[in-house]
């Protein structure tokens, strides 16, 4: 049986900490409105519990992967990542998803899009939303995907092969505001872009510890204010123009190490607190601990003779390889960024959307929470 528009071969796969529906682009329709209508009936949004869907009622586990060959000779598959709203009739795609990401290059050999090596496979993709490069490398024994393995990642319970996410030299422009440090409603930050748009601010200087669990921190209406006016002008600063309706940037909020790392950190992915922290998201906040003079440079321990960056996180840590360069007019860049993350296929089949047509009664709007 040919599957037709609403009979959609999916995959669904964790991806790091992160759980998304993967899918050929040639299995959805062409017409990005169309697309996207689709992907909120299969996800099951707009619902907070998207009982009716795929989606599992958290930002992080709303996500879609859409990957096609690519005409890019750096690349073999293009990875476009559309985060799907759980409160409106939304489909974003103004940002990327490094976890998502971990699941790209088993899926692709999964579909055939690229030929598993006897013993590993490396896959060369193109993020689609910002155009930048990646390489993960993973086993294929045997010439297919073995997700069974040793590498344990925080927030995600029991171990998996590894995945390992190498990005080259300079993806995203480390300052977009120019400035190692820009003051905003009275707060100091340091706005980075290691592949996503991140502000570091120093926990303390919202008058909260950093140490503070996700639920708590997203009960705090002072803090919730405070960060809302932060987000708006750095997205103004950073040259995203208005930002009230998109993914990005992220808030960071930094504060010392408390378990051997180099940093401990909230992240805000803009208005959930994230459980764990997002991999461009850490790359950002690993990069940014080395700017001299930076917010993060005062709170964090770094180790001076290596690349590799500890990042704790509310449920444990993230270990990233973060090598700084220097531009030729004098900015910092990202040398090397290098991340190890697993994946796991969960189910592989076909997806029934809800009929067109049958949108669910909206909710009652609350700030666009996500
Ligand atoms: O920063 C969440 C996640 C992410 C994004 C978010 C991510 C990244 O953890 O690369 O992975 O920031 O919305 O999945």
């Amino acid at each position: 049986m040919t599957a037709g528009p609403e009979e959609v071969p999916c995959l669904l796969m964790r991806g790091g900490t992160s759980k998304g529906a993967y899918f050929l682009a040639d299995d959805l329709p062409a017409d990005p409105a169309a697309r996207d209508d689709l992907l909120l009936r299969v996800m099951g949004s707009p619902d907070e519990r998207q009982i009716d869907g795929l989606g599992g009622a958290h930002p992080l586990t709303s996500k879609v992967a859409v990957v096609s060959p690519s005409r890019d000779p750096r690349a073999d598959v293009d990875y476009l990542f559309l985060q799907v709203a759980l409160d409106k009739p939304e489909v974003m795609g103004r940002q990327n998803c490094g976890n998502i990401l971990a699941g790209v290059g088993p899926f692709a050999v999964e579909r055939g899009l690229v030929v598993a090596g006897e013993e590993r496979t490396s896959v060369r993709i193109r993020m689609v939303n910002t155009g930048d490069l990646a390489t993960a490398t993973f086993p294929t024994p045997g010439g297919g995907v073995d997700y069974t393995g040793d590498a344990e990642i925080s927030g995600v319970p029991g171990t998996a092969a590894p995945v390992l996410i190498e990005f080259p030299p300079g993806a995203g422009k480390l300052l977009p505001t120019g400035n190692i440090r820009d003051v905003i409603d009275g707060v100091p930050v340091t706005c980075v872009d290691n592949g996503m748009p991140t502000v570091l601010i120093a926990a303390a200087s919202l008058d909260v510890t950093g140490y503070e669990s996700p639920r708590d921190l997203e009960e705090d209406a002072a803090l919730a204010g405070r960060l809302r006016t932060i987000r708006s002008a750095a997205g103004a600063l950073m040259g995203l123009g208005d930002v009230s309706d998109a993914t990005v940037p992220k808030l960071t909020l930094l504060a010392p190490p408390r378990h051997g790392g180099a940093v401990t950190t909230r992240t805000f992915i803009p208005v959930r607190c994230h459980t764990a922290i997002g991999v461009l998201g850490a790359a950002g906040v690993a990069a940014g601990l080395r700017l001299d003079g930076g917010v993060g440079a005062e709170i964090a321990t770094l180790d001076d003779a290596g690349d590799l960056v500890r990042i704790e996180h509310p449920t444990g840590f993230l270990d990233i390889e973060s090598s700084l360069d220097t531009t030729a007019d004098g900015l910092p860049s990202a040398r090397r960024t290098a991340v190890v993350r697993t994946a796991r296929k969960i189910f592989d089949g076909t997806v029934f959307p809800r009929s067109a047509g049958t949108a669910p009664i909206p909710p009652r709007p609350r700030g666009g929470r996500r």
